[in-house]
């Protein structure tokens, strides 16, 4: 059951899509206050787990962390860090008493997990205009189910998505490219994309392509293709202010832009320098922004990525004129005035509140200060893209990806965890991620295999594509000036062979149990606790996940392992995929073990009684023959599998489902 608690004047999000009545008064749980601002406070026993809040930092149970939802471009997710580029506001209490809560507000957001006092919950946020959306049902898993038919169906892209794509911020030319494509497939590594960063711009100029690099673009995305590769390039929030760039000219004359107190438009300074944000809030001008993307799908583009959404911001002239103040203040009295002053000042000038609380939105006819909508923007902008696609080719899917979101994106597009480190750390919190991200309606996720910033290593890289085998997107991607880590750049390629073969061996099973998961509001990834509901060690494990509804996954994440311990809720069948090609195969008794994983194997463990398709695998998604399958696991029994063409919509299809029998 879910009911709704409506508090002052709430701005619409459309996170939920589904009417429900709201309420007044105060929920069954926990305290409400409003005297200033908003909270909820609520005492956890000792045993309560709490999942949820989607892209966030720690681990699978939230609890022992502060977690804020104010979308920030932050690079460095240490342990200690409060926001990422995401605001999924939702949780579940799981213990003698389970609710689940989804706090529909998009502005800053505090959530208080047993940090400050081990025992309390608190979620505070500074203006009482919300929806609190509080659900009841048998189980966190159930819990999770009702919330997520409220939200609507998740984004599912076309099949190629869910092959391997090879990225890396500095690929400047054609060559760069066609290196790239060559170092996989005269290696024989199956790849289906390059990413294309920033620099296939013309400076930094949304919807243009270089100049002397890419005159010829279509000719050039034609030429990928030939090799079955798809070029995906990016999208960034920010459109540069330049005379004769008909974006900015458009966006200027139609005013749709954000702007400032005074109406003028609203500077920031990104990648192409001092640029305007498209109003995305404002349906025309989403409508208008949307439009743009037809530019690249005019030259065969078929998928896109969003970044810089939250929206990022480097500096605005008002910051830089605070800055020289501080300077000016130092240098007429360097006796009294301190240097540091203008390096805080420096430090505060990205990503800063106050520049966020100096733009608006026009919604409605009303004008919204940015900052009280803050978390919509990568959302919003996503959305635009969404739309846009429905409006041109409506019977088509095309890929695309965010890196800013709040709930109800997940109806437009997937998501990248953003610039994480080629540390062994990030492995598990990407695992972490992957669990709380599916409970908030994010189904097509992944993370920056291999790292994005920082050197990486080979061991480093095939463990993380051991665990990317599994998730949706599986992205290799790294920032300029890191060390190359494309998979042929590593001695012994046939290892990265391997492993990522084994992606496209597992791929028409892999994408069955998304297509499940996405047409039935489900998770692909699932927290241990949410299958063996009875066995209360599985609520503590944090390294594990169960995936679809037959396997589990157990990757190893640190260095030099030569394995890792496992817990097994229930007997269950390990598999490795080992580098000849071959299977090694062990029953294992439910418990605790030690298994040996080489850097070039791939684990899996089979729940018993259940059985996975495996194919022989391809270089590229359209080439696997789904029809070479074969069993792995526990013989006997009927293993449902939807197939379809992997392009068109109409997924409600019966042709679309096939039973296996082994
Ligand atoms: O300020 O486009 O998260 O994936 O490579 C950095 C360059 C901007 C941040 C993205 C990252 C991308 C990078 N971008």
């Amino acid at each position: 059951m879910v009911q709704k608690y409506v508090y002052g004047t709430p701005f619409h999000t459309e996170a939920v899509i589904r009417d429900i009545k709201g309420e007044n008064g105060s929920p069954n749980y926990g305290t409400i206050c409003l005297e200033d601002g908003f909270s909820f406070t609520y005492t956890l026993k000792e045993k309560d787990v709490v999942y949820g809040l989607g892209e966030s930092n720690r681990g699978i149970n939230k609890r022992g962390g502060c977690y804020i939802s104010y979308c920030t471009d932050n690079p460095n997710h240490t342990e200690s860090v409060k926001s990422l580029y995401a605001a999924h506001n939702f949780i579940v209490i799981a213990g003698e008493t389970t609710f689940g809560l989804f706090v529909d507000y998009p502005s800053k957001l505090t959530f208080d997990i047993g940090f400050t006092r081990m025992d309390t919950l608190t979620i505070t946020c500074e203006e009482a205009d919300l929806e609190l959306y509080v659900i009841d049902g048998d189980s966190p898993y159930d819990i999770v189910r009702q919330f997520r038919k409220i939200i609507g169906r998740s984004y599912i892209p076309p099949k190629f998505a869910f092959g391997f794509g090879q990225s890396r911020w500095g690929y400047q030319t054609k060559e760069d490219f066609r290196q790239v494509a060559e170092g996989y497939r005269k290696n024989h590594i199956p790849l289906d994309m390059i990413y294309m960063d920033i620099d296939y711009m013309q400076n930094y100029k949304d919807f243009t392509f270089h100049e002397e690099n890419f005159r010829d673009f279509s000719q050039f995305v034609q030429e990928m293709k030939d090799q079955k590769i798809r070029l995906i390039p990016i999208i960034d929030a920010g459109v540069k202010i330049e005379d004769g760039y008909t974006v900015y000219e458009e966006g200027v004359k139609n005013r749709y832009f954000c702007q400032r107190e005074d109406g003028s438009d609203f500077v920031a300074a990104v990648w192409p320098g001092y640029t305007h944000f498209p109003d995305v809030l404002n349906p025309e001008a989403r409508k208008w922004f949307g439009d743009q993307y037809q530019v690249l799908m005019d030259q065969g583009i078929e998928g896109f990525w969003n970044d810089m959404n939250e929206p990022a911001i480097f500096y605005t002239p008002e910051g830089i004129e605070k800055v020289s103040q501080k300077m000016k203040t130092f240098l007429d009295d360097p006796e009294t005035n301190s240097p540091w002053d203008v390096k805080d000042a420096l430090e505060a000038l990205s990503g800063s509140q106050e520049d966020y609380r100096a733009f608006y939105h026009q919604v409605e006819g009303q004008r919204i200060l940015h900052d009280k909508i803050h978390n919509l923007f990568g959302y919003h902008m996503t959305r635009a893209a969404g739309e846009a696609f429905e409006r041109i080719a409506p019977d088509r899917r095309f890929l695309m990806f965010s890196r800013s979101s709040y709930i109800g994106m997940h109806r437009y597009g997937g998501i990248w965890t953003g610039d994480n480190k080629s540390w062994w750390s990030h492995i598990l919190l990407n695992l972490k991620m992957m669990p709380a991200l599916n409970m908030c309606g994010f189904l097509y996720v992944g993370a920056d295999l291999g790292g994005f910033g920082a050197d990486a290593t080979r061991d480093l890289v095939l463990r993380w594509l051991a665990l990317g085998v599994f998730t949706p997107l599986m992205r290799n991607h790294s920032a300029i000036h890191t060390r190359d880590q494309e998979c042929f750049r590593f001695e012994n390629v046939e290892d990265f062979r391997h492993v990522v073969g084994v992606r496209y061996r597992l791929l028409p099973y892999l994408y069955s149990e998304y297509m499940k998961a996405a047409l039935s509001d489900d998770l692909y990834f699932k927290p241990l606790a949410f299958v063996y509901s009875k066995d209360a060690h599985c609520a503590y494990v944090e390294d594990q996940l169960m995936l679809g509804n037959e396997i589990m996954i157990a990757p190893v994440y640190t260095q030099n392992a030569q394995g890792r311990y496992v817990y097994l809720p229930e007997e269950m069948k390990f598999v490795k995929f080992l580098p000849d090609g071959s299977l090694y195969e062990e029953i294992l008794p439910a418990g605790h073990h030690y298994v040996e994983i080489g850097l070039n194997e791939v684990p899996i463990f089979i729940r018993q009684g259940k059985w996975i398709p495996v194919t022989d695998g391809a270089e590229y998604v359209e080439a696997i023959n789904s029809s070479s399958w074969k069993a792995v696991g526990y013989a006997g029994g009927e293993y449902v599998l939807y197939e379809d063409d992997g392009i068109s919509k109409d997924y409600e299809n019966p042709k679309h489902w096939k039973r296996l029998n082994n």
